[in-house]
């Protein structure tokens, strides 16, 4: 009897872990500076239908934040780790939700027979970019963050989807099979001046900024598989990071330190350090599409972990922060951004 139970939970594992490669990668939310905080991912551990959780970032306090009957997808952190947009299909079609980071005042923001999906917010909190195929073909959109407005920005006859804001809200990333097959793009956040910046035959997609907007990470198998490579934001220095044997890994979302980046491989979530080295497993019950929360610096500096640089300016950064990281993050706008500190 015993022995059956084991067999049991682990089909269940192995149902679970290939219904959520079953929805395919995606999950290009951008990482938005600030400290680290929870994981938001979903997940279908009891095999009947997926729902969004966040655990802490070592993988420990796994919680679920949404408990209905249709599958809840796709978690976005706002810029302020405040709130959570997300796919549902629960008014019978998938469509954009935001909660609150608790998972309380879970409310509709789309009604369009078209499938919605893939949210990014952007670093004001004002809009949430989505992708659509409400105008035949996938497009990305932008609306008002109540569900106002929305605009298609891409307007163009090839799938264009997994919109991905840059922090300083003037940026928009996705990727386009426009070329013939996929490739990582950025526009500006009014749709304008849209540019290849992978160039490659490979199939290149899933983009996901690191927290100043200086370099993207994307998902790229022009090496053979899936792997995760990293580029400066013009298309420049493309590094590869991952070299997996055998399983590939997918959606990379940069912590809000930018020294780790969190992805799903095998449908279980993991993380790694920025160069690649270090990979951790952090679910076991299954897990994809992980974004990372940023927390503010709302309680002052006294009670977080930072350090001041030369000219003694402090600002949030792990205590461990390396000499190397520290003068990538002063040259950024992510710096810029929290001189107030000091
Ligand atoms: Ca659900
Ligand atoms: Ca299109
Ligand atoms: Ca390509």
């Amino acid at each position: 009897m015993k022995m059956s139970w084991v067999v049991l939970m682990v089909l269940a594992a192995l149902v679970a872990g290939v219904a959520v490669l079953a929805l395919g990668p995606s999950g290009a939310e951008s990482a938005f500076p600030g400290r680290n905080g929870r994981i938001a991912f979903y997940s279908n551990p009891g095999g009947d239908n997926f729902d969004i959780y966040v655990m802490n970032a070592d993988g420990s306090g796994q919680t679920r934040l949404t408990d209905d009957p249709a599958d809840d997808t796709r978690p976005a952190w706002s810029a302020d780790g405040s709130k959570i947009a997300f796919v549902s299909a629960r008014g019978g079609q998938k469509d954009i939700y935001v909660m609150n980071g608790g998972g309380g005042g879970q409310t509709r923001l789309t009604n369009n027979p078209a499938e919605d999906s893939d949210p990014a917010w952007s670093a004001d909190g004002s809009k949430i970019a989505f992708e659509s195929g409400r105008d035949g073909n996938g497009e990305v959109y932008a609306m008002n963050a109540d569900g106002t407005n929305p605009a298609n920005l891409t307007n163009n006859a090839a799938d264009d989807r997994l919109p991905a804001w840059s922090q300083d809200g003037s940026k928009i990333a996705f990727d386009s099979g426009r070329d013939g097959n996929r490739e990582v793009y950025v526009m500006n956040a009014d749709g304008s001046s849209q540019t290849n910046l992978t160039n490659d035959p490979a199939t290149d997609r899933l983009p996901n900024w690191f927290p100043d907007g200086s370099k993207i990470a994307f998902v790229s198998d022009r090496d053979g598989q899936d792997e995760i490579y990293v580029m400066n934001a013009n298309g420049s220095g493309v590094t590869r990071l991952t070299y997996s044997n055998p399983a590939p890994p997918f959606a990379p979302a940069w912590s809000p330190d930018g020294l780790k980046i969190a992805f799903h491989r095998d449908g279980e979530i993991y993380v790694m350090n920025a160069d690649g080295t270090g990979q951790i497993k952090l679910t076991s019950t299954g897990g994809a599409e992980p974004d990372w929360q940023p927390l503010s610096a709302v309680g002052g500096i006294a009670e977080l972990p930072h350090i001041s640089d030369s000219s003694g300016r402090n600002f949030i950064a792990p205590a461990a922060l390396a000499a190397a990281a520290l003068a990538v993050l002063t040259a950024g706008a992510w710096y810029t951004r929290r001189r107030w500190l000091g």
